[in-house]
């Protein structure tokens, strides 16, 4: 296996894509794209696919072993009869988000968007029949939100993704000649090409999958995957379009932004993030709802609205975005409990909206009592549980202090770089509540 890999890297190393992104100095439009793409802070994650129906998450092929053909029988069914993307839209606007990032193909390998590089799609392959991605970019563009695609580099269906991987072994995919890395590559590059010419502006492309040949070390993995040729085609067809990868290492060239896996960046809480640092990209992580990406029919382990709020708050302020995820259900609808929690969320930004749109990680660290963020010399204390008085240092003095969410005054007595503070509604919001201090 080994010396099939090392025979592909070297073919692939003589190809002209390979080196394109070395040396990568991203352009005034990309550079543009990341600071809008840092402000926006909150984005909706979308998993959804032929995996919904069996309702066990995206992971069902691998986890039960089902066979690639047997599996793909269910484009057959799949018929999201109330699906209306500008429902989803709206209710995502509505939450605060500032963008939208879907999987245009998962590992099962089914593709959501029109695609003449393989029948196997959401228009061609199933009764549906309608361009899935093709009525999301168009109710986004009516609403005015950005819409990333992310896109699986695993496939656990496709004959010529070979030699297979780490995950997807039982699918039924022969581990054999037929394989042909190099027209699986070039297909990639064929709808890559598809999602950035039919769809308008495209926010980012998200990738996913590298891990499956992590037996394979990191400075390996650009050549495995053809990554440098494909940023480079991303940046030619859409200069502003962001290029991150869910590797779980440390950035390569070509990437504008770095992805942390259900870790508040710096934290690696779930143990994705092993290796990689915390780099001067702009950071996301992508979290989970409940405990499932795709729809999990009995996943009931919602995380609350306030816990959602909190990590929101956390994660910018460790001056990252956070890409919350949603698994729509078969029929198209997207969960009564997401909705709720979405809905929360949204009414806690529009209030409170200005202490993490736009913002950085603040300049005080995690504390007991919560978390820092800040804009200019204002700095935003997000306050997670009851604080009557509050005393902190500060790295300039305080002209003032108010409640963000009721305008009040907030008193102080200031003396040689220490403050106290005196909350006057202590908990007025159970979630989070934030407190500006203007400094000079
Ligand atoms: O799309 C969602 C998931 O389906 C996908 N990424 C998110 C955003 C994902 N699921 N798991 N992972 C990514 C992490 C991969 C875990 C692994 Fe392994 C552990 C890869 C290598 C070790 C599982 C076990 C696969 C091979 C061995």
């Amino acid at each position: 296996m080994k010396r099939i890999l090392v025979i592909i890297v070297a073919l692939l190393a003589l190809g002209v894509g390979a080196v394109a992104q070395e040396g990568y100095v991203p352009t005034p439009e990309n550079l543009a794209a990341r600071e809008r793409f840092a402000a926006d802070r909150f984005g909706v994650f979308i998993h959804w696919g032929l995996y919904a129906q069996p309702g066990r998450g995206e992971w069902v092929m691998q986890q039960q072993n089902i066979d690639y053909r047997e599996y793909a029988r269910l484009a057959n069914s799949f018929y999201p009869s109330k699906f209306d993307a500008r429902a989803w839209v709206r209710a995502i606007k509505a939450g605060g988000a500032r963008y939208i990032t879907i999987t245009s193909r998962h590992h099962d390998g089914f593709s959501l968007f029109r695609s003449a590089a393989t029948p196997y799609n959401a228009v061609d392959g199933t009764p549906f029949g309608r361009d899935i991605l093709g009525e999301l970019a168009e109710a986004c563009r009516e609403e005015g939100i950005r819409l990333h695609f992310y896109y699986s580099h695993v496939d656990w269906g496709r004959t010529d993704y070979w030699p297979r991987g780490r995950s997807g072994l039982g699918t039924g995919r022969p581990d054999g000649k037929e394989g042909d890395w190099q027209h699986y590559l070039d297909f990639i590059n064929r709808q890559l090409t598809e999602l950035l010419t039919q769809y308008g502006p495209i926010g980012a492309i998200w990738f996913d999958g590298v891990w499956d040949h992590d037996a394979e070390p990191r400075e390996a993995q650009p050549a495995i995957w053809n990554l440098y040729g494909q940023y480079a085609l991303i940046h030619r067809l859409q200069p502003g379009c962001l290029v991150g990868n869910n590797h779980h290492l440390d950035p390569f060239p070509g990437e504008d932004i770095q992805i942390f896996e259900k870790d508040v960046p710096g934290e690696n809480e779930a143990g994705f993030s092993g290796t990689a640092g915390v780099s001067r990209l702009p950071l996301e992580t992508c979290q989970t709802m409940n405990h499932s990406w795709g729809y999990n029919i009995t996943d009931r382990a919602y995380k609350s609205a306030d816990e959602l709020i909190r990590y929101l708050a956390r994660t910018a302020s460790k001056g990252a975005n956070l890409l919350l995820n949603i698994g729509p259900r078969p029929d198209g609808t997207l969960p009564e409990e997401a909705l709720a929690r979405l809905e929360e969320m949204g009414k806690w930004l529009q209030i409170n909206g200005e202490s993490i749109y736009g913002t950085q990680a603040g300049c005080i660290p995690e504390q007991p009592w919560g978390v820092t963020t800040q804009k200019g010399n204002v700095l935003y204390l997000h306050l997670f549980k009851p604080q009557p008085e509050l005393t902190l240092e500060l790295p300039g003095k305080l002209k003032s202090a108010v409640l963000l969410a009721e305008g009040t005054t907030v008193s102080f007595k200031q003396k040689k770089g220490t403050v106290t503070l005196t909350i006057p509604d202590p908990a007025a919001s159970t979630a989070d509540q934030v407190v500006a201090l203007t400094l000079r």
